[in-house]
């Protein structure tokens, strides 16, 4: 492992992962890499997180800001949640010890645009970082730093933390090397550029991050995989509503409104986009490319079988297996994969001039169109918006899918008014659920409602919504957006509850 380490004075720093981790203070803010899974540091959260829960057990605080790129791993999250040990937590999680304690009130949480984060850290919006904790898969004799799977923040914590702990990861395929592109020509306003990307495929910076030398102060050697979520084979609704976005895409094409070689994808991550993304196979479409923040499964097997070109991404978040395909095959795949920084794949800027087609999930949608991507209920968190809202505002078409209920069927994910809203009507092209598409392009909101309720509802939720928005008609003082505003949230399940215990009390 060693071997991968060229640079004499970074050699002389290597220690374990506990000695590493005893270099991290109480109250420090760390930047730590990891991105959906991927390219997160494997052994020194892990150290932290047994340091944290001693000097709990002395009765000594002790807790960490942590900063990531989005999601991590039950190694960096779960283990730092499950010992008390995040002051604060950003931008973005999908851990559920983690999930827990923020919906106990037991730990802050900050949940951030994915594209914001960076300059956030930079314009000092974040406070001081103090240590980066920084997966690489190697050191070049020179001291720069071959990138691994994700790329996230890396690039900003390296520069921008006092200290930084190094993890090199030798199961990390070498044969990566060449895969990234890190743009190191951001700057704060009024100094900023153009991001000069054109095309998915352009390369615009560096091969390896850049460090200063003097402030790495460990490096500790890794020989793990990332931890990957494994996905399910695509259900019977997954199926149905990756088939509605396909007809739509297509009657896009034909009506001349999309090239038949569309536009750059973005996918989020989970089981319906991987099914849209199967389905794409199966579709007329040629000569795909993507410009997205996650590379999954249905995008890999859309290259291995020639029908994407290119795709841009910030990190891969595959299931196990796919991950170990990927791992094998770098060399082949480098031709096609970009990694770069998440200011980068998620630059609303960027998204804008490429005319991305945005498909993201979510938990609710409203008859208006208003989307909740993150909120259970209004008040509990699920994982956060993650890089949907750089996408949806910014995309030439901008589709958010879900199945129409929730929970076995007692929840409807249209509802009269979302519990908390991510993205507004105005960023809400398309919605699509298994009954079907509601295309909301240059409608009122008025006719938005009709649309929604009569494509995209359950029938067993229908009457009531119809009931609802033909009340709201009437009744509402304002008549551009009908609401009534003291039974808009009737469709909750705790309001349910509580009709049926006054029912039977
Ligand atoms: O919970 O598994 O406990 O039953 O929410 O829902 O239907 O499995 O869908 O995995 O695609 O996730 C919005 C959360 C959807 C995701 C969200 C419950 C449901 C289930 C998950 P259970 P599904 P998905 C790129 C883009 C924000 C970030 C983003 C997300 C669980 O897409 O996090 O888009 N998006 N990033 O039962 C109560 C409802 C519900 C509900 C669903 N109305 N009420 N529970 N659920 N609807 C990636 C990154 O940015 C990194």
């Amino acid at each position: 492992n060693a071997a991968r380490i060229l640079n004499p004075a970074l050699r002389s720093k290597i220690m374990s992962a506990d000695e590493a981790a005893a270099l991290i203070p109480p109250g420090a803010n760390v930047g730590m890499s990891g991105f959906t899974g991927a390219g997160y540091p494997k052994a020194v959260p892990l150290a932290l997180a047994n340091r944290i829960d001693a000097a709990h057990a002395r009765g000594e605080p002790f807790r960490v800001g942590v900063w990531t790129g989005a999601s991590t791993a039950p190694e960096l999250d779960g283990a730092l949640a499950r010992v008390n040990g995040f002051a604060m937590r950003l931008p973005y999680q999908s851990d559920p010890i983690c999930r827990k304690q923020i919906n106990s009130g037991e730990m802050e949480y900050t949940d951030i645009h994915l594209s914001h984060v960076a300059q956030y850290a930079w314009f000092g919006f974040l406070g001081k970082l103090d240590v980066a904790v920084v997966e690489v898969a190697a050191v070049l004799e020179d001291g720069r730093l071959v990138p691994a799977n994700s790329i996230g923040n890396n690039k900003t914590w390296l520069d921008q933390a006092d200290k930084i702990v190094l993890e090199v990861n030798s199961w990390v395929n070498l044969a990566l090397d060449g895969m990234h592109d890190i743009y190191y020509g951001t700057r704060r306003p009024p100094d900023r550029r153009p991001v000069p990307i054109n095309n998915p495929g352009d390369r615009i910076g560096d091969r390896y991050y850049n460090v200063d030398l003097s402030k790495v102060v460990a490096v500790v050697e890794t020989d793990s995989h990332d931890r990957n979520t494994p996905f399910s084979p695509p259900d019977a609704n997954s199926k149905r509503i990756a088939g509605h976005i396909l007809e739509f895409l297509d009657h896009e094409v034909k009506r001349g409104r999309l090239p038949r070689s569309m536009l750059p994808l973005q996918s989020g991550v989970g089981n319906v986009a991987n099914a849209v993304l199967g389905g794409l196979i199966e579709g007329p479409f040629e000569d795909l490319t993507a410009y997205t923040e996650v590379l999954q499964d249905g995008m890999l097997d859309l290259i291995k079988a020639g029908k994407m070109r290119f795709a841009s991404a910030t990190a891969v978040s595959l299931s196990p297996e796919t991950a170990l395909a990927f791992n094998r095959d770098a060399a082949e795949l480098k031709k096609n994969v970009i990694l770069r920084p998440q200011e980068i794949s998620n630059h609303p800027e960027v998204i804008r001039r490429l005319g991305i087609i945005a498909m993201n999930g979510l938990i609710e949608a409203d008859i208006y169109g208003n989307v909740n991507s993150t909120h259970i209920a209004g008040t509990a968190i699920m994982n956060g918006i993650g890089g949907s809202g750089d996408f949806a505002r910014n995309a030439f078409l901008s589709i958010f899918m879900t199945p129409s209920t929730a929970k076995n069927g007692s929840i409807s994910c249209i509802v009269p008014m979302v519990t908390h809203v991510d993205h507004t009507e105005h960023d809400v092209h398309v919605i699509v659920t298994e009954q079907g598409l509601a295309d909301l392009r240059g409608l009122s909101p008025k006719q938005r409602a009709r649309v929604i309720i009569e494509n995209c509802a359950h029938p067993d939720y229908k009457p009531a919504l119809r009931e609802y928005f033909s009340r709201a008609l009437e009744q509402s003082p304002g008549r551009h957006t009908p609401h009534l505003l003291d039974q808009a949230f009737r469709f909750l399940p705790e309001w349910k509850a509580q009709q049926a215990q006054s029912a039977a009390e």
